[in-house]
């Protein structure tokens, strides 16, 4: 069985999306990251990263880094259908995952979220605050014109959706505005069972 270590709140939550999406058996370990535990002995013992999302599998392989535990979970359940078929196509939803996670997320969200982490005086925070913020809306602007009509980020439904989803938490989180067709996601995202499972399960495990 898979053990998957997930935060409430956390990025984690687009693998638990995929997790339950694929209907995979797994171990679910929630962190409580506020008070470290990403960092103690125990947990680097096996993520020397201090990061979540990580996966281990049955065998005790540890996989780390949101697009290429996505892209495993998807790889390994092609049944699921979260990944394309096509090369082109895989390649666009690997590229998305890419922008999602580096870019919007790490050069925007992050800095959004927790400024402190990278200075300590305030008004240095809230420049990094603001910062953050004009590149979280900016990123989301592209993913909007990438989605388009679509209902999904890159019309049929993948693993990129799942990245895409936690940022629209996120973006909540923050009072960001949402561009109509990410909110309408957004919403088509909440209809999805295994959406709502991760959904309930991180407010229970929250
Ligand atoms: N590049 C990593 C980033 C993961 C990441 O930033 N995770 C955050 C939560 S969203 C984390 O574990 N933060 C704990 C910490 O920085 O102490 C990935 O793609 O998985």
């Amino acid at each position: 069985m898979i053990d998957f270590f997930h935060a409430p709140g956390a990025c984690s939550l687009g693998i638990h999306v995929i997790l339950e999406e694929i209907g995979v058996d797994y171990r679910l370990h929630v962190l409580d990251l506020k008070s470290g535990q990403q960092r103690t002995d125990t947990y680097r013992s096996m993520n020397p990263k201090g990061t979540v999302p990580a996966i281990r599998l049955e065998q005790g392989e540890v996989l780390t880094e949101f697009q290429t535990i996505a892209f495993w979970l998807a790889e390994s359940h092609p049944e699921a259908g979260l990944l394309p078929e096509d090369r082109l196509a895989r390649a666009r939803v690997m590229e998305a995952l890419d922008y999602i996670v580096a870019s919007v997320h790490m050069r925007g969200f992050t800095l959004a979220l927790v400024p402190m982490k990278f200075v300590s005086d305030p008004a240095a925070q809230e420049a990094l605050r603001a910062h953050g913020l004009a590149a979280a809306t900016e990123g989301l602007a592209q993913l909007s014109e990438t989605m388009g009509a679509h209902d999904w980020l890159l019309g049929e439904y993948s693993i990129a959706d799942a990245a895409l989803f936690y940022l629209t938490v996120w973006a909540d989180r923050l009072g960001v505005e949402l561009p109509a067709n990410i909110a309408a996601f957004h919403a088509r995202m909440t209809q999805r069972p295994a959406v709502a499972r991760a959904l309930n399960m991180a407010a229970t495990t929250g």
